[in-house]
């Protein structure tokens, strides 16, 4: 007998793909809905009910959450730094997708559990201006001044979930999740993140026989990376815990840029000339999660290695690049 409904909204995307895996093996029957065509799903799991849909549309929420009894909220336009930046606008427009899949979740009312996915970019800009971060407290969005674009969508999205829980009664629960990565995710393309960047850019420039590989900026800014084991597992948490305010959900495993280039080198066996572009999209000096009160909560806290998360990563993404490149002299952008 399943568990009932579980919806992944985003679901064709990097987290959306391992959590719909995951709810499966928990006996959930599964409707993952992604506005991307199946083709270009991370993960497709054929034992799932997989719907291309917009999820800005309204019509559209009230199908996706249909007969549901979980639904969790991962559809948003977003990426890494390269992307937030430039697309500021695009990023909010996500707004019209979580508005609309609450009021859908709050219309249907078999929904028990409405799982929302935050993000650290709505933390206070003006407690990130030093590499030597101190860790993000939970309290730490307010007075708000978060990332320009994604991060006050983010924000507001977060106080919906809040007022609908209030209001409506509709069971929401919110994770601030901290810059997640792991295999099955963006690694070209302009969405990318870091750990991802960084893998491929290392790989090409292995396969190519280059010396040398761009960073942007001067590599000391520090960031905390959650592998997406570790995210999995906190969203189950939360989702089965009782409501409360948005918690943070990363790793408190602090490296600076140049280190992490550093780490991906070392699994490559190559050592490169760093170019630095100080140009490029950098978002923070220091980012990291202060893990005290998920502890106090939940009795756990992220815990897999950087340096065992980024050889999985690294892994996966080189066996891509030569399925897609070929080993030889790449002709890749980096
Ligand atoms: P992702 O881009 O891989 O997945 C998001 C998915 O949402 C994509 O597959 C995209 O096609 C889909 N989508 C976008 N607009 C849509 C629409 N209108 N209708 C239906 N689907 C739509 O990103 P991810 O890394 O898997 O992130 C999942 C969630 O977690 C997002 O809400 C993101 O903001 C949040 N988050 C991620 C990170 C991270 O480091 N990965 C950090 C903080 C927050
Ligand atoms: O893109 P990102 O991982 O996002 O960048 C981390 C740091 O790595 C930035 O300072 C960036 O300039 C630096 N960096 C150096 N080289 C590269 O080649 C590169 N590519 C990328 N992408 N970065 C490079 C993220 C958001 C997410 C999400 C998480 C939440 O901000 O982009 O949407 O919200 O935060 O933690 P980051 O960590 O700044």
């Amino acid at each position: 007998m399943a568990k009932g409904l579980a919806v992944v909204a985003g679901g064709g995307g990097f987290i959306g793909g391992f959590l719909a895996k995951d709810l499966l093996k928990q006996g959930y029957n599964v409707r993952v809905v992604d506005i991307k065509p199946m083709d270009d799903w991370y993960q497709v799991h054929p034992e799932a009910e997989n719907v291309v849909a917009d999820l800005k549309d309204l019509a559209s929420c009230r199908r996706a959450v249909k007969g549901a009894t979980r639904v969790y909220q991962l559809a948003a336009d977003m990426g890494g730094m390269g992307f937030i930046e430039n697309n500021k606008a695009l990023c909010m427009l996500s707004v019209l997708i979580n508005t609309h899949m609450l009021m859908a979740a709050k219309d249907e009312g078999s929904i028990e559990r409405f799982f929302y996915s935050s993000s650290a970019c709505v933390y206070n800009a003006d407690k990130q201006k030093s590499e030597d971060v101190v860790p993000l407290k939970e309290e730490d969005a307010y007075p708000g001044m978060p990332e320009d674009g994604y991060g006050w969508e983010k924000l507001f999205s977060e106080r919906m979930c809040r007022h609908f829980y209030e209001d409506f009664g509709l069971e929401t629960r919110v994770a601030r999740f901290h810059n997640v990565y792991g295999p099955h995710g963006t690694w070209e393309g302009g969405r990318e993140k870091a750990p991802a960047a960084m893998c491929r850019k290392i790989i090409a420039a292995k396969l190519n026989g280059d010396t040398e590989m761009e960073i942007w900026g001067d590599g000391k800014q520090t960031r905390s990376f959650m592998y997406i084991d570790d995210c999995i597992k906190g969203i189950n948490m939360f989702t089965e815990a009782p409501h409360g305010e948005p918690l943070n959900l990363g790793s408190d495993e602090l490296t600076t840029i140049l280190g992490l280039a550093e780490m991906v080198e070392g699994f490559a066996g190559i050592k490169l000339k760093k170019n630095h572009n100080l140009n490029a999209p950098k978002g923070v000096n220091g980012r990291n999660s202060d893990n005290t009160k998920i502890k106090q909560v939940h009795g756990w806290a992220p815990g897999i290695t950087l340096k065992e998360g980024m050889k999985k990563t690294y892994d996966w993404i080189y066996e891509e690049y030569v399925a897609k490149y070929g080993a030889g002299k790449a002709t890749a952008k980096v």
